[in-house]
């Protein structure tokens, strides 16, 4: 473990992957009972990912997310308060309670958007970084997409013309192996997505997307470079979904026994707690406190959400158009 990060950062780093495992365990549940309106697709298995990535960027950095968008916005600091009322879709939640868990945005923090077009993501965040390569303000775009949204045309032109403007992003592929229910070997021939980048000239690399300080590092490269003007990167992640696609998937194409036995060897928190108490960089106690605080959180977003209006009719017509 090469980096070098302080106590401050460590702890923040695990606060951030234990609000996303949360999270997503209490929707899971919360899911079932019937009162969440809409589709859910859980980043649960992916933690360290988002995290390893996003705690390079500022509120200025744009990223671009999917419909496994969760993970994405807690990362980048959108209030957990208003994620939840929103997949709740209620008035409070952060776009009004009409966009639901595959639309959440905050663009005051940089979170342009969950996203239900597979694909739809990377162009985004070119024409984000486009903007930030004209201000000139060091400003960086990440564009976070599947295995699956690895083959999508969008993607392919964006990685391209990415490099040919030299524009500043990452482009953060996470592979956990399925695009619903088809395995990643089945649409992928390459042995890894990063070997892609090749082809445009592009910086590409893989990383164990369970291992928070794996990804943090490359992703520190890669920003670092884009940031200076070198360009666009192209890193993988291979990493899990702990549960289906979509909340309410039954499974089938997965093995018996495949979601528990990667629960149990390749939980992102697991192995950070592994690594960092090893170590001797942070106590068990001190996750602990964290995983209580985390927990209040959640249920107190849970119960805020409950209790929220719904939106009105006349709520129809607000935020149709926006004024620049
Ligand atoms: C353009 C487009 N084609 C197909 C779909 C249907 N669809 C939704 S999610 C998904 C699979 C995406 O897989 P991947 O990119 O690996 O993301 P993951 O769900 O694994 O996070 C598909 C095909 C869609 N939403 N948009
Ligand atoms: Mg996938």
């Amino acid at each position: 473990m090469a980096t070098q990060l302080d106590k401050t950062n460590l702890l923040n780093a695990y606060r951030t992957m234990k609000q996303i495992r949360e999270f997503e365990e209490r929707v899971h549940v919360e899911f079932a009972t019937g009162d969440i309106p809409g589709f859910v697709h859980l980043y649960a298995g992916e933690e360290a990912v988002a995290t390893g990535v996003c705690m390079h960027l500022n509120q200025r950095d744009k990223i671009a997310s999917t419909h496994r968008g969760h993970g994405h916005c807690i990362a980048k600091g959108v209030d957990i308060d208003a994620m939840m009322a929103e997949i709740y879709g209620k008035r409070t939640g952060s776009c009004g309670g009409k966009g639901g868990s595959m639309h959440i945005a905050d663009i005051s923090k940089g979170m342009m958007g969950a996203n239900g077009i597979v694909g739809a993501g990377p162009p985004l965040i070119c024409g984000a970084a486009l903007a930030a390569k004209f201000k000139g303000d060091q400003g960086v775009g990440v564009a976070f997409f599947g295995d699956g949204a690895s083959n999508q045309g969008t993607t392919f032109e964006s990685l391209n013309l990415s490099m040919v403007w030299k524009l500043p992003v990452l482009f953060g592929a996470e592979n956990n192996g399925y695009a619903e229910s088809t395995g990643v070997k089945f649409n992928v021939p390459t042995a890894n997505i990063s070997d892609r980048a090749a082809g445009f000239g592009m910086p590409g690399i893989t990383v164990d997307g369970n291992d928070f300080f794996a990804v943090y590092e490359a992703a520190g490269e890669a920003i670092k470079r884009a940031r200076a003007g070198g360009g666009p990167t192209l890193l993988e992640c291979k990493t899990n979904r702990f549960f289906g696609h979509f909340e309410g998937d039954a499974m089938t194409y997965r093995a018996k026994g495949e979601v528990k036995d990667l629960r149990e060897r390749c939980d992102a928190l697991k192995i950070f707690s592994t690594q960092v108490t090893s170590r001797g960089l942070l106590s068990q106690e001190e996750m602990t406190t964290i995983d209580s605080e985390v927990k209040a959180a959640i249920d107190k977003a849970v119960a805020l959400a409950k209790a929220a209006p719904n939106p009105t009719a006349a709520d129809l017509l607000t935020d149709v158009y926006i004024a620049y």
